[in-house]
């Protein structure tokens, strides 16, 4: 069983019905699946690794004294004194992490980093669009209803954020998750992960399965937002990261979210509003749920929202 790899390509050919519908069973049966021939030309994404490692390489001095790192050695040492089983790290991340938004400070080297990243994410929001037009033709929404309601019928701007991660080696790998399993809070997520070093996995009926590594993919996967706007026709999916031993797996998530201001329901119109299975309210009033219970299940935070 592997999450589904697509020929984003053949939406344009002969094939666009078959290719619209592998999208939909993405979107519907796994949560989770790989776009290939997506347009993004691949001399762009082999600059993107480098600097991204590049830039790793010139942070990872600061990883060493970080918070998962001292709690983690603080951990061992407890174990050699007591003899005892040490209990797993709950509460951090083994992950060295930045963002990159339209309005924040960017790092400063590699010298070609901002450039590099700053083509990456415009062809990368450029892609989500497309991404979230499918979505729109697969649910029988109107072309554009997904970007209309994330930028609050085009009153605001979507978010668009851009993770760069980096999980190192760990010396426990049965102590500590790379990353704590979760569903996103967003919409569509657009993920290019190291092609060598593996370690997402989803789970699916009950299963923790990978997603394999394949070169110059991008993973898609899609948030608690697009849940809600598809009346749970696609389902955010639980996912998480491992640890490694001997791996520094690189990974650069893409966030397309609604704005904070955005109100986000099921449907488009009013006529849904009377088969709604999730509440109607304003995407900032989620996230501020969600920060506090970014790593429990999904359906209280719906409630929290409901409840406002
Ligand atoms: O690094 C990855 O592969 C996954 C990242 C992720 O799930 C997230 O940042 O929400
Ligand atoms: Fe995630």
């Amino acid at each position: 069983m592997a999450v589904p790899i697509i020929d984003f390509s053949k939406l344009e050919g002969e094939e666009r019905a078959e290719t619209l519908a592998q999208i939909a069973t993405g979107c519907e049966e796994w949560g989770f699946f790989q776009l290939v021939n997506h347009g993004i030309p691949v001399e762009l994404l082999e600059r993107v690794k480098k600097v991204c490692s590049e830039c790793y390489r010139l942070r990872a001095e600061g990883f060493k004294g970080s918070k998962p790192v001292q709690l983690l050695n603080k951990l061992v040492e407890e174990e050699e004194d007591e003899a005892a089983d040490a209990k797993r790290l709950d509460d951090v991340d083994w992950e060295d992490v930045f963002l990159l938004q339209d309005d924040n400070e960017w790092p400063s080297n590699p010298p070609e980093f901002r450039e590099t990243m700053k083509e990456y994410r415009e062809e990368l929001r450029k892609l989500a669009e497309k991404v979230m037009e499918v979505m729109d033709e697969n649910l029988g929404f109107e072309k554009g209803s997904i970007k209309s309601a994330f930028s609050g019928n085009g009153e605001h701007h979507p978010f668009f954020g851009t993770k760069v991660s980096h999980y190192p080696p760990c010396p426990r790998l049965d102590l500590v998750n790379g990353l704590r399993a979760h569903t996103d809070a967003g919409g569509v997520i657009l993920l290019f992960q190291d092609d060598q070093v593996g370690g997402l996995q989803i789970l699916k009926d009950g299963q923790w399965i990978d997603v394999q590594p394949v070169a110059n993919a991008i993973v898609i996967n899609t948030g608690d937002q697009v849940e809600v706007l598809s009346n749970g026709r696609y389902k955010s999916v639980w996912h998480r990261v491992l640890t490694t031993s001997d791996g520094n797996r690189r990974s650069i998530a893409s966030f397309y979210n609604p704005s904070l201001k955005a109100t986000i329901a099921p449907g488009t119109n009013e006529d849904d509003s009377a088969a709604a299975l999730y509440p109607k309210y304003v995407f900032g009033d989620y996230m501020d749920v969600y920060v506090k219970h970014k790593f429990s299940p999904k359906e209280p935070r719906f409630e929290a929202v409901k409840a406002l």
